[in-house]
């Protein structure tokens, strides 16, 4: 078997020697172009160039979760493109949410400028029932964070694409009640994939329809957000503030507003990082489920986009 190795922005020496020693039957070599044609691929963001040219290629094993960046490109036609599921992601995930959550309940952003001054004063505590946590996509991630949010008695809601049944989360589906789990959000947590039905989601109209003084946190995609509109909503007074990981451009550019807006805060899309042991691991192992004809998880569904 041979497997191909394209990943953009990656050290890929680590990749080559964990699948190789994780493969040991297996000829694993890094893409230049003009490479001999490959029956798998393990690739993060490669460049089209890469797949006009392995068109032989069976299966496309990204590593990472979302794979918006490789469904924008031509894919050979009967490869089989299969992400990462959890691999470590979901408690890193879960962990980083919580803390945004439990930043923004608890005013610890106020106290972080109360100690700056020197300043010692309380805030009245709040009720956790005035902040029920709304949950967009519960796949691996989301039902993951759903579920740790929930363990802080915080009401918590959920919304898919398809029906779900989660113990202590309201759930709610599809387009049609997407209005009634905006209208009892106060924090909003966006884990949906980027996909033509959900870029762009977070615009004015949604965010208009959140509880007011509402928190977003996302930790999903950048393009979900319309950038302008989350600004004019915090600066309007409907939006308390923002917590983004993850942006239309990446790295954040330096002039970007989101960088000094006081109520908004950045971290460089770091909230569940691809644990390259796990994923190796999980990958070759899928590997070798589908040499075998077994069927594995994290296939990603062509027409839905994830
Ligand atoms: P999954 O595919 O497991 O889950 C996606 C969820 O979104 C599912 O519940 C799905 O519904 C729901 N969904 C998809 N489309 C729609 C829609 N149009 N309307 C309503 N619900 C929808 O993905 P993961 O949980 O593994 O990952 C989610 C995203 O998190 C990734 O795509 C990636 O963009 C992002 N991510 C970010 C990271 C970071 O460091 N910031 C790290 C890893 C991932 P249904 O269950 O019905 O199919
Ligand atoms: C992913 C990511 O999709 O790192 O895994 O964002």
């Amino acid at each position: 078997m041979r497997i191909t190795v394209c990943c953009t922005d990656t050290k890929i020496a680590p990749w080559l020697e964990g699948l190789r020693s994780a493969l040991p039957g297996a000829e694993v070599e890094e893409w230049r172009p003009g490479a001999p044609e490959a029956d798998h691929a393990v690739v993060w963001a490669p460049p089209q160039a890469f797949l006009d040219e392995q068109q032989a290629l069976r299966g496309i094993f990204n590593i990472g979760a979302g794979v918006d960046a490789l469904m924008k490109l031509r894919l050979p036609p009967r490869a089989v493109v299969v992400r990462l599921d959890d691999a470590g992601m979901s408690v890193q995930m879960a962990e980083f949410v919580c803390h945004a959550v439990i930043r923004h309940f608890r005013e610890l952003d106020g106290y972080e400028r109360d100690e700056a001054q020197g300043k010692w004063g309380f805030r009245k505590p709040r009720a956790r029932a005035d902040y029920p946590v709304g949950v967009m996509g519960l796949g691996v991630l989301g039902e993951r964070v759903a579920q740790a949010v929930a363990a802080f008695e915080f009401p918590v809601r959920g919304w898919s694409r398809s029906a779900k049944h989660l113990s202590g989360v309201e759930c709610f589906a599809g387009t049609a009640q997407f209005d009634a789990f905006l209208a009892g959000t106060r924090i909003l947590v966006n884990l949906l994939p980027l996909t033509p039905d959900t870029e762009n989601l977070l615009d004015r109209q949604t965010l208009g329809k959140l509880l007011p003084g509402a928190y977003v946190i996302n930790v999903a995609r950048g393009a979900h957000v319309v950038d302008e509109d989350l600004i004019a909503a915090i600066d309007g007074g409907h939006l308390a503030g923002a917590a983004l990981d993850v942006f239309r451009i990446e790295p954040l550019p330096a002039d970007h507003p989101f960088w000094r807006h006081p109520k908004i805060t950045v971290t460089p899309h770091t909230s569940a990082r691809t644990l390259r042991e796990e994923s190796i691991a999980q990958i070759a192992r899928k590997l070798r489920a589908f040499e075998r004809g077994e069927p594995i998880a994290g296939v990603v569904d062509r027409m839905k986009g994830y």
